[in-house]
């Protein structure tokens, strides 16, 4: 199939890339960065007089409150005062797509950790001081802890979702091969190095500015005003970048921005609140955790001919975003296969946890890791390799997803051979095999994953955004889109995307905080889109001033607008450079009084979907890819270390390969620690265990794959893909699934009787325990 050609069309491009690298753009923020210089919200100068903040939250998930006295917290000396619900001048009411969640607890508390009042002090050493003085009685109520137990009590966030293809039930019946099982995913903590906070400041007429670190500014606006009970336009939010996001701050740090402009309602005055880790980590949600069943069935040639799941989300104890968490889950549920016979339930189950929030995939890992569970247990069942599965069923052109769209420009298959060609499968799976015949107490393990990952907002009126470019009098030129930075780059590709229409160095542009004035009713910057929509607006925006600056040049240079170009800071006539620069063209079109300002929408196009049916084109085109990961598992210790990951990715034509190769090392890493090392942990009371970075391992230095290759798939990008450059942000996280599966091929290696279990993360404790389990 993929034979030399491919093979030394990507040898070449392996030397491209590294000479790429070495001249490729940095991101702008890491001269900022290395310095400590980059500002976020603890660093905004705050006002002479500022009050600082602490949330008092919930002792118990879930009870009735009796009662609690404030007396002597409020008597504290430096305490200005306690604001509760009673003090919310608009609704108590916080929730984005589901009204169900209020800010601060009235009479019941639903999670440990749920905000029931804001301390606010002179200092924020008093404020917690005063927290502890703080008496509450609660009467305890019945706590969900699992999915399982709140779908056997009937506790669900919304009502189900399903999708289907084909006819799962008749299918079931011609297939070979049928297996069953069930599989366990565990959430994952964000870990932003930047904890959630905000800082409020009061401006004339009752306005109110807050600065907050949040992927969604206009969330924190229009939940700011409707707590406050004022209209939108009294609201600002500005961000200047965050210090990590990862879903976390799509929706959960309007709580806190919230807070603050409440006080600030309230005194008139400045007030900043910044969560310590500990709070931060008890009161916010986190990647949901899955219970899910799935049925597989296969032909004798290895073809999946019917697949079927239901996946039980832990939503935590409101909605957030878990409704369309759950159907992103539907989406990638079959991952990179094509399937003619799929039906796929999810349910949001209701629990007395925090509410479980976006994170890096945004649910789609979780239905992604059940079909590979699915593969590995019929592989095993079968007594084949897992990859021949895989194989037989990569999507390829024109094929349906199982939720309408039809697959274009689908490089599966691509990625896949590539992967085996390039990085000479065989030859890894040989040394394994060797590896493990002469070693007794050490055994490697290997395995393929594939991604296929769809970019857009799956709620498609989500998916717009804007930009405001003023090109100013010296020729400079300032930028304000709605996309947040959070060290994912997307400055630095706005900026060459400014850089590219107008030819001009990047040191003649600056990117401006987001700020809601400027740019307003904005998605959040997620869904690994906020390069392609921000991007395309800037773009317009640009081509749009690029073609008013033309005209000018015409006039001036008495030349057909046709003929005329602008490269490296002059205008040419057909090609032939002129003596107009760029500064002058700016200011002969300022003297012109034509507009150096634009302002440009852009929404993606041909995008839709029917939820009545449950099909449509949603995705304005899909992420590619295949890993390889190898591990070696101590198996005395149950101990392991990831050899090598080599990564064959569909960056589409990267328009920043630096910054895209480091989206995709980070988030494969993330994906490697949330299948393996990070364990979330709750009592049966609802509290959690894994409350601080001493009981919660997330990767180190140590724990990273000894080596990660990601090398480019040949593509011709994606129309849709800002400048072809396809989005990067979440798919590689995917690939840490891989690790999982070469963990358990490890065991399998040392203990033939291991009875494969689908229950991530597999901490070294559970390797230790498959490696000497004995059915
Ligand atoms: N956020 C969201 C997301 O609101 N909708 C999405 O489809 C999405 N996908 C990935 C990550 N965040
Ligand atoms: Mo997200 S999971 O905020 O893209």
């Amino acid at each position: 199939m993929h034979k030399k050609k491919t093979y030394t069309a990507l040898e070449s491009k392996k030397n491209e890339v590294s000479n790429a690298l070495k001249k490729s753009i940095r991101n702008l923020d890491s001269y900022t960065h290395v310095r400590g210089e980059s500002l976020y919200v603890d660093d905004v100068n705050i006002r002479q007089g500022t009050f600082h903040a602490v949330v008092f939250n919930s002792p118990k998930a879930h009870g009735k409150i009796k009662h609690i006295d404030y007396s002597k917290a409020e008597a504290l000396e430096g305490v200005e005062r306690i604001f509760t619900y009673k003090d919310i001048p608009g609704e108590n009411q916080i929730g984005g797509i589901i009204a169900d969640e209020p800010l601060f607890a009235e009479d019941e508390v639903h999670f440990w950790g749920m905000p029931i009042a804001l301390i606010v002090a002179e200092s924020e050493f008093i404020a917690r001081k005063a927290r502890q003085l703080i008496d509450i009685e609660i009467e305890d109520l019945p706590v969900i802890t699992t999915a399982k137990d709140a779908k056997e009590k009937g506790s669900f966030i919304n009502a189900p979702r399903s999708f289907s293809l084909g006819d799962t039930e008749k299918a079931f019946e011609e297939c070979d091969y049928v297996f069953e099982g069930e599989t366990f995913s565990n959430g994952q903590e964000h870990l932003y190095i930047e904890a959630q906070g905000a800082y409020a400041e009061p401006l004339e007429n009752g306005n109110i500015k807050i600065t907050s670190s949040t992927q969604g500014p206009t969330a924190v606006q229009a939940t700011a005003a409707r707590v406050l009970g004022v209209a939108m336009h009294k609201i600002e939010i500005d961000v200047t970048r965050l210090g990590g996001g990862f879903g976390g701050k799509e929706d959960q740090a309007t709580p806190y921005a919230v807070m603050t402009a409440l006080a600030t309602y309230h005194l008139n005055q400045s007030v900043k609140l910044i969560l310590n880790r500990h709070d931060d980590l008890r009161m916010t949600g986190k990647r949901h955790p899955y219970e899910s069943s799935y049925k597989i069935g296969l032909s004798k040639d290895l073809k999946i001919l019917a697949y079927q799941a239901e996946f039980l989300q832990n939503s935590g104890a409101a909605a957030d975003l878990s409704p369309a968490i759950a159907e992103r889950t539907l989406f990638h549920a079959t991952n990179s296969y094509f399937i003619p016979n799929v039906s796929t339930t999810v349910l949001s189950c209701k629990t007395n946890l925090p509410p479980n929030t976006a994170f890096r995939g945004f649910g789609g890992p979780q239905g992604m890791f059940v079909i590979e569970s699915a593969i590995a247990k019929a592989a095993s069942e079968i007594g084949v390799s897992p990859r021949e599965i895989q194989e037989a069923n990569l999507l390829e052109e024109n094929d349906e997803f199982y939720y309408g769209q039809i697959a274009k420009q689908v490089e599966a298959k691509n990625a896949w051979h590539s992967a085996k060609t390039l990085f000479n499968i065989e030859a890894l799976e040989k040394e394994v095999e060797d590896f493990n015949l002469k070693n007794k107490n050490f055994k490697k393990g290997l395995a393929l994953m594939p991604i296929t990952f769809g970019i857009s907002f799956t709620n498609t009126p989500m998916n717009h955004a804007r930009a405001l470019v003023h090109i100013y009098l010296d020729g400079s030129v300032g930028i304000s889109t709605a996309a947040v930075e959070m060290g994912q780059g997307v400055n630095t590709k706005i900026m060459q995307v400014a850089a590219h229409v107008f030819s001009i160095p990047i040191e003649k542009i600056k990117i401006e905080s987001t700020n809601t004035t400027r740019v307003a009713n904005t998605s959040p910057s997620a869904a690994s889109a906020t390069a392609d929509l921000n991007g395309k607006a800037t773009l317009k925006a640009c081509k749009a001033l690029l073609e008013r600056l033309k005209k000018v040049a015409s006039e001036e240079l008495n030349a057909p607008e046709k003929d005329i170009h602008l490269k490296d800071e002059f205008v040419y006539v057909n090609d032939k450079k002129s003596t107009l620069n760029w500064t002058e063209l700016i200011s002969k079109t300022m003297l012109k009084r034509v507009a150096l300002t634009e302002n440009a929408h852009y929404a993606t196009p041909e995008i839709h979907f029917d939820k009545t049916k449950e099909k449509g084109h949603p995705f304005a085109y899909h992420v590619y890819g295949t890993a390889i990961v190898t591990t070696t598992v101590d198996c005395t210790r149950g101990t392991y270390e990831f050899d090598s990951v080599k990564i064959i990715h569909d960056y589409g034509k990267s328009m920043s390969e630096g910054i895209d190769l480091g989206q995709v090392e980070g988030g494969l890493v993330q994906g490697i620690g949330w299948m393996t090392l990070e364990e979330i942990a709750y009592n049966e009371d609802g509290r959690l265990l894994s409350n601080a970075l001493s009981t919660y391992k997330v990767p180190d230095v140590f724990s990273v794959p000894k080596s990660i290759e990601a090398i480019p798939l040949e593509t011709q990008g994606h129309e849709q893909a800002i400048l072809k450059s396809k989005a990067v942000g979440e798919p590689p996280l995917m690939y840490g699934i891989g690790a999982y599966f070469a963990l358990q091929n490890a065991i399998k290696a040392f203990n033939p009787n291991y009875k494969l279990e689908f229950h991530a993360p597999m901490t070294a404790e559970k390797v230790l325990m498959a490696l000497y389990q004995n059915p």
